[in-house]
């Protein structure tokens, strides 16, 4: 199946919650309270937020009076191009220019920070880059065994520390290695921690300053892992997370078992940080990076088009 195929069939859900809109768009309905009260309802449905959702039709409704459009089919056609344009954003692919490229991994338990390190792995590996990935969730020795498994696979070097100690020492230890062995890239795996819990916070704030004394440089990356099922809740950690630490960039995961892909449009929209990477399935290929205009496509073109 075709890169776009495959994204089209993962966005099935999403797409189906969204629905609505073409028949809205075809029955060229007046443009009366009524139609702006079903098409926030549909966006609402859609998870892509209150907020967000307003500041579209915002947008819309200005346009309508602007051009003086009168019928449902005008505003749809804009309003796929003003999704598109929320969710495109500068700098939007990742950043591996350092040497070594510090890339920080955070997110609450099993929003897929581990298999996302994986294939990344895998990834830069195909690229011929040198990968070195360090287990700093040293709460569970399952979570660095599972992390040593992509190692192997990948063909990457592996970092641990003894069970319990602290994450920040073995971050240290895993850039001061990295720097011996001239390795491209380091990915650093997280332990999942719950934004509520400061201490929680304030260790991650910790790697940070580790990682930017040691490569004299802030983290190349700081990537957020959401879950994509979970909706307007993958909002709230984004902006919980994106407050203890600059966030460069977010992965949403899940895309392929969920009906909230609007969330994306919520996230790019209220936290100002870019989504970098998508993923989509749980094989190798199925995390993806990023295009807004390939993702509002599929999120819109109608069954009988594929
Ligand atoms: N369907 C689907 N499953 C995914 C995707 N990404 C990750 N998963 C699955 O989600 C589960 C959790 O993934 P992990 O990578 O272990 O998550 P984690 O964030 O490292 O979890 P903790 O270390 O426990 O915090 C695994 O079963 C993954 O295979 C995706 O894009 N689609
Ligand atoms: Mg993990």
């Amino acid at each position: 199946m075709s890169w776009f195929g495959k994204l089209r069939d993962a966005l099935g859900g999403s797409r189906q919650s969204l629905a609505e809109i073409e028949t809205l768009a075809t029955a060229r309905r007046p443009l009366d309270r009524a139609f702006w009260n079903e098409l926030e309802e549909v966006l609402i449905a859609a998870d892509f937020g209150v907020s967000t959702a307003e500041k579209i039709l915002d947008g819309l409704q200005a346009a309508a009076r602007r051009n003086l459009w009168t019928r449902s089919d005008q505003v749809i056609g804009r309003f796929k191009r003003d999704v598109e344009s929320f969710l495109t954003m500068p700098e939007s692919t990742l950043r591996l220019e350092a040497r070594p490229a510090v890339l920080l991994i955070v997110g609450v338990n099993g929003t897929g920070k581990t298999t996302t390190i994986g294939k990344l792995a895998q990834d830069f590996r195909t690229q011929q880059k040198s990968v070195m990935l360090v287990a700093a969730d040293t709460f569970r020795a399952a979570a660095a065994d599972q992390l040593a498994v992509w190692a192997q696979r990948s063909g990457s070097e592996f970092l641990r520390g003894r069970e319990g100690s602290d994450p920040s020492a073995v971050v240290y230890d895993g850039i001061a290695a990295a720097k011996a062995r001239g390795i491209d890239v380091v990915l650093i795996d997280t332990a999942g921690r719950l934004q509520t819990k400061t201490n929680l916070m304030e260790e991650l704030k910790k790697m940070r300053r580790v990682i930017e004394r040691e490569s004299g440089a802030p983290p190349a990356e700081t990537l957020l892992v959401v879950d994509g099922t979970t909706g307007q809740n993958a909002i709230s950690q984004a902006m919980l997370f994106n407050e203890a630490t600059a966030l460069t960039g977010i992965v949403v995961t899940k895309l392929d078992s969920t009906a909230k892909g609007g969330v994306l449009v919520g996230i790019a929209d209220t936290l100002n940080v870019p989504v970098k990477l998508i993923g989509i399935g749980e094989g190798i290929e199925d995390l993806r990076p990023f295009e807004a205009r390939a993702f509002v496509d599929a999120l819109f073109e109608p069954e009988t088009a594929a």
